[in-house]
This record gives structure tokens, C-alpha cells and sequence, in this order.
């Protein structure tokens, strides 16, 4: 049992090395490290089940720093508890460039970094992922193998931020009891006191949505154990609000905002080593307070290694798969079964909206892929994302695959993400693509960290009708494709489609986003190849009869009217090309050759899609011809919509004769 003097002196250490990392990096945030240390230390060294030697160990408890500027708590704890990337070097290069200390937790870089934070709020939401994550791989794999808990520290920002309410109630409903969220209750964010802007009984609004909250004293070790053990037998999830002071031991800093976001300056560290009785030089630890920390960092290795002696002892068939499903890997027959599965489409020939198709190709892939999670922003049925192997996700029932995320697109994504970065599954989750916007601080950490996050987006065009411009999607394309490291698709028909999911699927180091249609497409891919084509990001789905005058490219719907605007222009004489893009950054990433060849050296170039110009040009150049949107949509049914905004065969075909004749 630590004593308090020996617990105090171990909290220390991490406020020593976070206020004097910060102060050499002449940047970052040393006031909450210096105020949650204590809450810090009794997790780590009382109640979290970890060993820094082993740190992907799948059934470890998982801690989130969802405040992310407080890094430094976070990369004070991996050096202490004796992570062996985390090294003090690295702690004396806090937010240098090419160190593994970044500014922000960054998933990837050190590891114990299960997440990556800094935009506030984000790690709060994955933390229902990961807890959601934990309770389905549970049931999947019973107690034996899967029994963690997902430990959460957020500030008053995350608990600000509207994402924290989605996260909360969806938590709350699902009875996410293994989840723990400490709140960093110091009052002050950047501006100044909290209630310069927010007045909210926290707790009350927690309670409200299904949690055990409560205060306690967050300086206090023995309150905040005693709070976390009674949280670990709880049938809610539980969030323990910590008083605590932002800065904490700072002379004239202490409390206020000047301790959040710079350095302290040498007094007011001077001052805190007067106050807290320290006089290691900075970077240096004690060796017997190290060695507390250490020991600490072993505690975890008796849980680690019964456990894997369980897992050795499982039944081989059970082990297979966790060991599989944890490795990200798909099984086996997975590309055969596509195959056989884009056979039939291309004997079927089916006319169906692309959302259809999907579901088409969820149903093959979902009797295929058992670690699958599908869900919906309460759209299900209009997003087509559950299918017949997808039972509802409950409380009384954690071994299904369906998430009803309720109309909650940011803390759908995020959870999103929180699945993935669990491990042993893969989540997607749709809505209408015009609220990508609502989804798109998550889906772009997604990218970041390089996960598999897969996204449906249906009703990706005017082509959705009579909502009208609300609801129809016209720069989210360009919007998404301009996110790095993320693929974006849009296929053209049911081939395409499950080329698409394919992919998706395949990715494990890159998100996905699919944009799906609502109206009805023919199938444009009548032939079976058994390569996947839409990897290759575009290719030539029709020849030109001749030496092409007329290249056209075109996505997801406008495929047919850019095949039918082909027609046009070979009976007038002009031989056309038609090239599918289903996806602009696998495309990129071709040889120079393939490119060359797909773009061709028709005279003239012209691309279709329903949606903005911008990022057209690298394909058609700047004098290419672009056939789309300009503006917002309108209200209309798709027969009206396409011809009022020129979107036609015959306006294409009009519009490259017109350009062939002015050459
Ligand atoms: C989404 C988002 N908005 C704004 C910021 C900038 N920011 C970083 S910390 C912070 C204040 C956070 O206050 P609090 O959570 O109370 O942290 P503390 O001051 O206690 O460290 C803000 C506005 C951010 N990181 N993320």
C-alpha cells in the first residue's frame, strides 16, 4: 500500500516532468498534468490493468486523454510506468518535430496512446466505441479473454463541446458500465473562469442520461479510489466529478488561466519546487520514487500472463479466430467470396440505387465477416445498412451487430473510430451524406490516425429529389476528397459497389467514406472481371470506336448519362471514351503509365458529377469541359432536377460537339 507521502511524491513527479518539458519546449499546457496528477497516479498505480512491455495486449484497460493538450500527463505516465519508446529523451523533446512527444497524443507514435486527442471532446466520444467495443468482443469471446475497463479524463472543454452529449446519452443507453470518466473539474478553460460561458450541474446532466455521477475531492487519493472501485461494480457507466485546481502548486499561477495553455515561466516553477519540496534538477527522477513507478508498471504482468495462459488453453477453433479478428485480418475465403459474388451481379444485370447495392454487398460480406458492426444515424432504412446477420445491439444483449446510433452523426463517427481502434472489429456506420458535415471532425481523425473506419453515405446527390437543397449534397464530395488518407467512393453500379466495400474492408490503415446513391442505377460493369477495377481508382469502362476525340469521366450516377452522351457523340461521329472514377485517391496513387493511358489524349476532356468542379481539373485540366453543380440544388423530382441543373446526355453531348466545332 502506497503511503500518502510516497503517493504525493510519485504525483510530483509527473508535475515535474510535464511543467519542465513544457518549459524547455517553450509551448504546450502545463496546468492540467499538474492538477490531475493525483487522479493519475492512483488509476496507475492502483487500479489500471496494463503492462508497458506488452502494450497491445488486447484485454488491457484502456485510458483515453480526451483533453489531449494535457500530453504531457499522458507521456509523463508511459516514461514512468516504463514504456520503452518512451524514453526521457523523448520527454525532453515534447513537441519537437520527427519525436514521438507531439503536441497532442498522436495513435501511433508512443505507444499507450490509444487514441488520438486534441480537438476536445473526441476522446470521449471513441471512449464509447472502445467500452461498446469491449462488451461485443465479450460476448463474442466470454470473460476468459475479453474483461476490460475504459477509463476516460476529460476537461470542462470536452464536456462542452455538443459531441460529449451525443456521447453521453448513446453510453448511457447502451449501459456502458465499464466505462469511467474522470472530469477535470478546475473551472477555468482558455478565456478564463468556466462560468464565463457555461453554468451546467455536470452531474446532473450526466445522471440524466443514464450515468452514476458524483463529486469528490480529485486531490484526495484515497476519495478518488474509493470512488473508482465503487465505479467498477456499478451497472451504469460513471463519471466521477474531480475538483481539482488547473496548475496546481504554481505559486501565483494556480487556478487561474495563465496555467492552462504556457509555460510557467522559471519563478513560478522555482516557486513549485519551493512548494512541493522538490529538488531533482528537471528531467531527472528520484531514484526511489522511479522505482515506485516502475514497480508500479509491473503490477500489470500476473494479470498479462494469466491471461495468456488462458488464451493458450482456449478452445484452437476460438483462439484462431480472436487471434485472427485482433490482427485485423480478414478470413480466408473472403476475396473469393466477392468474386463469386460479382459473377452473379454481372449475369443479373440489377437496376438498383447504389445504397441498395450496398446492402446487396453487406448482406454477402456480413455472412462473411463476423467482426463486422453496422449501425445508422436512425436512417437505417434509407441508408440500407442493416442486413439479415445484423441484430440490435442492447443492453441485455452485447452479442449482436447493429448500432442504433439515434440521430447523432459526430458521436456515431467517433464511436466509430473508438470500435476500430478496439481491435477485433470493424465498424461502419451511414447517414446522408450531406451531414458527412456533422460527422466530419471524427472522420477526419480517422484519416489522421490511419484506421478502418468505414463510412456509408447515401443520398449523394440532387438525385435524392424533393428534399430538396438541405438535404443534397453538392461540395461533400470535394469536401471529403480533400481530407489526407482518406479514400472516398462513389461506384456506379452494383459491381462497383462491392468492388468498393472490398477495398473498404482491405484498408486497415485508411478510412473509408462511400457515396451512395438513392435513385436506381443500371449495372454498367456486364462483363465479370476478376480483378477488382475500382482499385485502380478509375479505368476505361467504354472504348472509343476509333481514335477518341471525346474523353468522359464521370462518377457513381452520372456513369450512365456519361455512357449515354457517349452514344450521342459516336452516331454523330465522334469517338468517345468513357472512363469510371470510382475513387480520385487510388487514381492517384497509380503508375504514371496507367495514368497517362486512362487520362488518354482525347482533344477533349469532360468529367460528369453531380456535385462542385473543384478537384476535377487534374483530371480534364483547366480547359476541360465539367458537367455538375455550380450552386445548391433545388427541391424537384430527379426527372425535373437533372435537366434544370444540365446535368444530361444530351447537354454533354451538345456541349463537347459545341467545343469540337470551335476547335
Ligand atoms: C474542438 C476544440 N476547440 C477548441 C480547442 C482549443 N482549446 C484547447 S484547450 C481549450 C480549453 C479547454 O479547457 P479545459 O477543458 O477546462 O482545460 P483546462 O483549461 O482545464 O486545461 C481550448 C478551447 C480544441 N483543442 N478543440
Amino acid at each position: 500500500m502506497t503511503s500518502r507521502e510516497q503517493h504525493d511524491r510519485m504525483a510530483n513527479a509527473i508535475r515535474f516532468l510535464s511543467m519542465d518539458a513544457v518549459e524547455k519546449a517553450q509551448s504546450g499546457h502545463p496546468g492540467l498534468p499538474m492538477g490531475c496528477a493525483d487522479i493519475a497516479t492512483v488509476l496507475f498505480t492502483r487500479f489500471l490493468k496494463y503492462d508497458p512491455k506488452a502494450p497491445h495486449w488486447a484485454d488491457r484497460d484502456r485510458f483515453i486523454l480526451s483533453a489531449g493538450h494535457g500530453s504531457m500527463l499522458l507521456y509523463s505516465l508511459l516514461h514512468l510506468t516504463g514504456y520503452e519508446d518512451m524514453t526521457i529523451d523523448q520527454i525532453k523533446h515534447f513537441r519537437q518535430l520527427g519525436s514521438k512527444t507531439a503536441g497532442h497524443p498522436e495513435y501511433g507514435h508512443a505507444t499507450g496512446i490509444e487514441t488520438t486527442t486534441g480537438p476536445l471532446g473526441q476522446g470521449l466520444a471513441n471512449s464509447v466505441g472502445f467500452a461498446l467495443g469491449e462488451r461485443i468482443m465479450n460476448a463474442a469471446f466470454g470473460n476468459d479473454l475479453v474483461d476490460h475497463y475504459t477509463y476516460v479524463l476529460a476537461g470542462d472543454g470536452c464536456l462542452m463541446e455538443g459531441v460529449s452529449q451525443e456521447a453521453i446519452a448513446l453510453a448511457g443507453h447502451l449501459k456502458l458500465n465499464k466505462l469511467i470518466v474522470f472530469w477535470d473539474n478546475n473551472n477555468i478553460s482558455i478565456d478564463g473562469p468556466v462560468s464565463l460561458a457555461d453554468n451546467t450541474d455536470q452531474v446532473a446532466r450526466f445522471q440524466a442520461s443514464g450515468w452514476n455521477a458524483s463529486h469528490i475531492d480529485g486531490t484526495d487519493p484515497e476519495a478518488i479510489a474509493y470512488a473508482i472501485e465503487a465505479a467498477r461494480h456499478s451497472d451504469k457507466p460513471t463519471m466521477i466529478a474531480c475538483k481539482t485546481t488547473i496548475g496546481f502548486g504554481a505559486p501565483t499561477k494556480a487556478g487561474t488561466n495563465k496555467a492552462h495553455g504556457s509555460p510557467l515561466g522559471a519563478d513560478e516553477i522555482a516557486g513549485a519546487r519551493k512548494f512541493f519540496n522538490w529538488d531533482s534538477p528537471p528531467f531527472e527522477i528520484p531514484a526511489d520514487i522511479l522505482d515506485a513507478w516502475r514497480t508500479a508498471g509491473k503490477a500489470g504482468v500476473k494479470a498479462r500472463t494469466d491471461w495468456e495462459g488462458r488464451l493458450a488453453k482456449a478452445d484452437a477453433k476460438l483462439k484462431a479466430e480472436f487471434e485472427r479478428r485482433l490482427a485485423g485480418k480478414l478470413p480466408s475465403n473472403f476475396d473469393a467470396v466477392i468474386a463469386d459474388y460479382k459473377k452473379k451481379l454481372s449475369a443479373d444485370k440489377p437496376k438498383v440505387a447504389t445504397r441498395k447495392s450496398s446492402e446487396m454487398a453487406l448482406e454477402v460480406i456480413n455472412g462473411a465477416v463476423p467482426e463486422t458492426i453496422g449501425g445508422s444515424a436512425d436512417l437505417t432504412g434509407s441508408n440500407n445498412t442493416k442486413t439479415s446477420q445484423t441484430k440490435n445491439i442492447t443492453p441485455d444483449d452485447y452479442g449482436q451487430r447493429y448500432v442504433h446510433y439515434g440521430i447523432r452523426e459526430h458521436g456515431m463517427a467517433a464511436a466509430i473510430n473508438g470500435l476500430t481502434l478496439h481491435g477485433g472489429l470493424i465498424a461502419y456506420g451511414g447517414t446522408f451524406m450531406c451531414f458527412s458535415d456533422y460527422a466530419r471532425p471524427s472522420m477526419r481523425l480517422s484519416s489522421l490516425m490511419g484506421i478502418r473506419s468505414i463510412f456509408v453515405m447515401t443520398h449523394d446527390s440532387i438525385g435524392l429529389g424533393e428534399d430538396g437543397p438541405t438535404h443534397q449534397p453538392v461540395e461533400h464530395l470535394a469536401a471529403l476528397r480533400a481530407i489526407p488518407n482518406h479514400n472516398v467512393f462513389r461506384p456506379a453500379d452494383a459491381v462497383e459497389t462491392a468492388e468498393c466495400w472490398q477495398i473498404a474492408l482491405e484498408s486497415e490503415k485508411t478510412p473509408s467514406t462511400l457515396a451512395l446513391t438513392r435513385q436506381n442505377l443500371p449495372t454498367v460493369r456486364t462483363e465479370f472481371s476478376p480483378e477488382n477495377l475500382s482499385s485502380q481508382g478509375a479505368y476505361e469502362l467504354a472504348a472509343a470506336s476509333g481514335e477518341a476525340a471525346v474523353t468522359i469521366f464521370a462518377t457513381g450516377s452520372e456513369v450512365e448519362i456519361a455512357l449515354g452522351a457517349r452514344d450521342l457523340l459516336e452516331k454523330h461521329g465522334h469517338p468517345t471514351r468513357v472512363v469510371s472514377v470510382p475513387c480520385f485517391e487510388l487514381f492517384d496513387k497509380q503508375s504514371d503509365d496507367y495514368r497517362k493511358k486512362t487520362i488518354g489524349n482525347a482533344p477533349i476532356k469532360m468529367a460528369i458529377e453531380a456535385g462542385i468542379r473543384q478537384g476535377w481539373d487534374h483530371l480534364i485540366g483547366s480547359d476541360g469541359i465539367f458537367i455538375g453543380m455550380t450552386g445548391f440544388g433545388a427541391s424537384g423530382t430527379i426527372e425535373q432536377l437533372y435537366p434544370h441543373f444540365g446535368i444530361t446526355a444530351e447537354a454533354a453531348a451538345k456541349a463537347a460537339e459545341a467545343r469540337l466545332h470551335s476547335k
